[in-house]
């Protein structure tokens, strides 16, 4: 071949090269350097990369309400992260760069499990249910946002590769104690759309206890009126009409978070003892109280009308709540004689049975006589409990020195309390579910959940200051495999995910142990 003809072959065939190198612009993570959280179970980076104008469309493979709201839900991510519009077409005849969303029932036995992959021209994710599906867009929301809160302006492709992911623990919970203060409607979506970044997917909502009654109940409608009026520090309180605590559970249930409604008996209930005098013993209301000390309240075990009013609750509330569980409290009953306890006990659980829920109560409840279905839930510390372990229910970890929110970071720490000491970004994360409790069988463990009591959490930013970045940690600890959970990786994650927070203006604690980017 003649050097003419030579360049007239090559030199059009480096400038193809060049110019499709250019419309490939490369991402701003490698797939399996991303730092994402909660680290899936593994993750392949490939060398492909997918350009972010290639994707004009989402398609979805199996018929489902809740496939159609978080497609939807998914849909507004993208066009607002990546300024491309995308159209939703639920059938395979569309040609183009399009991310498809398929359920298929013999992908996997796990209920949540998923896989995420991304090639030069197309995304899948795939999952054996809606749930498996969810969790793995959010892992490519994650991918997103990431990416472009690193990228900046040179945010325009993905990275190729494959996530194939699923949880360590079924039940991945937060609470919330919208008694000592209460949140609005609008606080608690924040909160759950936070939490469902991070594969939370159960809510725990502390309804009632000495300071404020939170939710309407029809039948005894004095509860909100009078109990609801106040709380700690004696601001003007409030409560959830049953109408918006239906909205809660929508909002919740569209993001796979699951709504544990408690109401704390027979302790913790001075504002209904304050709203209907007929539960004192001694037929007198007791005044409203705005103050923090606990275990001086208590219902009435010996008359009936209390286990009216008890079952009048849980039926009203079970009624309108989907989920499989009714938490019915039992801490800190310092003034209930334990024989009064128990037979309280055994009367209530049966009223939570007769409504179809599962009962969950706080460890104390070990002391009653409780079905082995009965899901405990363990709070103080691991020398109170390992007494007690002889019965083989089902147990939720939320031990105070590792999970509670509400304990302060350090001893600068303005908000919060410190009675089971500090609580620092690290040692919330580097600890063992499975270890912590001596003598707990394993199997026993069906997850963890972070509770947030709020005497001292008064508005939506001192939530967040308390809960981020600690619950991230702790979203963590319940998806991903203890062997994979290392301190120095996470924390390098966690590092990218204050920039995260901010854009989503979340005032998160920012103060020491991590190198924040
Ligand atoms: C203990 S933990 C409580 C709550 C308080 C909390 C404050 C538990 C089941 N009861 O009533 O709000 O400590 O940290």
């Amino acid at each position: 071949m003649s050097q003419f003809i030579k360049k007239i072959f090559f030199v059009p065939a480096i400038i193809l090269v060049a110019m499709s190198a250019c419309n490939t612009p490369d991402p701003v993570y490698v797939l399996d350097k991303t730092p994402l959280i909660p680290l899936p179970l593994s993750v392949l980076a490939s060398d492909e990369v997918m350009p972010l104008d290639a994707i004009g469309s989402v398609r979805t493979i199996g018929a489902d309400e809740r496939l159609k709201v978080i497609t939807e839900n998914f849909i507004n991510f993208w066009e607002k992260h990546t300024q491309q519009k995308l159209i939703h077409v639920a059938d395979l005849t569309h040609g183009g760069g399009a991310i498809t969303i398929e359920i298929d029932k013999s992908f996997s036995q796990e209920q949540e499990a998923y896989k995420l992959k991304i090639a030069s021209d197309k995304i899948t994710v795939k999952g054996k249910t809606t749930e498996g599906v969810f969790r793995g867009l959010k892992t490519l929301e994650q991918i997103v946002f990431l990416s472009k809160l690193r990228g900046k302006t040179e945010f325009l492709s993905l990275p190729g590769g494959e996530v194939t992911d699923q949880p360590a623990y079924g039940y991945r919970g937060a609470m919330l104690d919208v008694a000592r203060h209460f949140f609005s409607v609008a606080d608690v979506k924040r909160y759950i759309d936070l939490l469902s970044i991070y594969k939370i997917n159960f809510l725990h909502f502390h309804l009632s206890d000495d300071q404020g009654w939170r939710i309407e109940i029809k039948s005894w409608p004095k509860l909100t009126e009078i109990g609801g009026k106040t709380e700690v520090g004696g601001g003007e309180g409030g409560f959830y009409t049953q109408e918006d605590f239906k909205e809660i559970i929508k909002y919740a249930a569209d993001r796979f978070i699951t709504i544990v409604p408690e109401i704390d008996l027979p302790g913790h209930t001075n504002a209904a003892l304050a709203s209907y005098a007929e539960l004192n013993c001694d037929g007198k209301a007791t005044e409203l109280y705005t103050g923090i000390e606990v275990g001086f309240s208590t219902l009435c075990v010996e008359k009936e009308v209390t286990y009216a009013f008890v079952e009048d609750v849980i039926r009203e509330i079970s009624e309108i709540s989907p989920g499989p569980y009714f938490h019915i409290g039992g801490d800190e009953s310092h003034v209930t004689p334990q024989k009064d306890f128990n037979r309280f006990m055994g009367r209530t659980l049966a009223i939570v049975k007769k409504y179809m829920k599962t009962p969950m109560g706080w460890y104390e409840l070990i002391n009653a006589n409780i079905s082995e279905e009965t899901l405990l839930q363990y709070w103080a510390k691991t020398e109170d409990f390992s007494k007690l372990i002889h019965k083989k229910s089902k147990i939720l970890i939320s031990a105070a020195s590792y999970n509670y929110l509400d304990m302060k970071y350090d001893s600068l720490t303005p908000l919060g309390l410190s009675w089971a000491g500090y609580l620092p970004i690290r040692k919330a994360y580097e600890w063992e579910p499975k270890t912590l409790v001596p003598d707990l069988d394993p199997e026993q463990i069906i997850g963890l959940e972070a509770p947030l009591w709020t005497e001292t959490i008064e508005d939506f930013d001192d939530i967040a200051v308390m809960a981020f970045p600690r619950i991230i940690g702790h979203a963590e600890i319940g998806w991903t495999n203890a062997a994979q959970r290392k301190w120095e990786g996470y924390a390098e994650r966690l590092s990218f995910h204050g920039q995260l927070l901010q854009a989503l203006d979340v005032k998160y604690y920012s103060e020491t142990e991590i190198d924040w980017k």
